[in-house]
């Protein structure tokens, strides 16, 4: 099972949190999640249980863990810019989700192109487009294009054969 880390905004706001919740279900349907509790509805209480030096250290453990990153940016956060640019640092896939029609993402993320952005209109496009990133053949976690199937395919353009990740 792939590791994947979701990022979401906590002190940013949590006017989103139920999305969160409802994006770490599908996401767990297939893969696991190391930060399942993005979607807690009670996370002020369970905040109080960490120091900000533990919830800083067992984060970017699990970013350089993980196999991939999935963020819902449309509530702008500072800890996930800052999750985003850490997650580049290591070479993980980033996929990047934003509702088009509530906000317009940081040019510090969309001037990355580095970063897969998926701007959506609706929870009909967000998940069909969740539900694509997940579909990715790619399975070999130390590959530097793991879960960016457009550059796996650049890499191996001989269409006839296998991906070395799908053999
Ligand atoms: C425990 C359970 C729920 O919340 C907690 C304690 N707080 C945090 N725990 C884990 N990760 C956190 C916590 N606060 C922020 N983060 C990380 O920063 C998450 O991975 C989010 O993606 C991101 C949110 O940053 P802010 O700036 O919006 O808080």
């Amino acid at each position: 099972m792939r590791k994947i880390y979701f990022a979401g905004s906590i002190r940013g706001g949590r006017n989103d949190a139920e999305l969160y919740r409802r994006i770490i279900n599908h996401i767990s349907r297939t893969e696991k999640v190391l930060t399942e509790h993005i979607g807690n509805a009670n996370v002020e209480d369970e905040e109080k249980q960490m120091t900000d030096k533990d919830i800083y250290e067992q984060d970017t453990a699990w970013l350089r863990e993980c196999d991939m990153v999935i963020a819902e940016c449309t509530n702008a956060s500072l800890g996930v810019g800052y999750e985003m640019a850490y997650a580049e640092t290591h070479s993980k896939p980033v996929h990047i989700f934003y509702d088009r029609t509530r906000a317009r993402l940081s040019a510090m993320l969309s001037g990355d192109a580095y970063f897969h952005l998926h701007p959506y209109s609706d929870e009909e496009e967000l998940f069909g487009m969740l539900t694509d990133v997940l579909k990715c053949p790619c399975s070999k976690t130390g590959c530097p294009r793991f879960g960016n199937c457009e550059e796996c395919r650049k890499h191996h353009p001989d269409s006839s054969r296998p991906r070395p990740c799908e053999r």
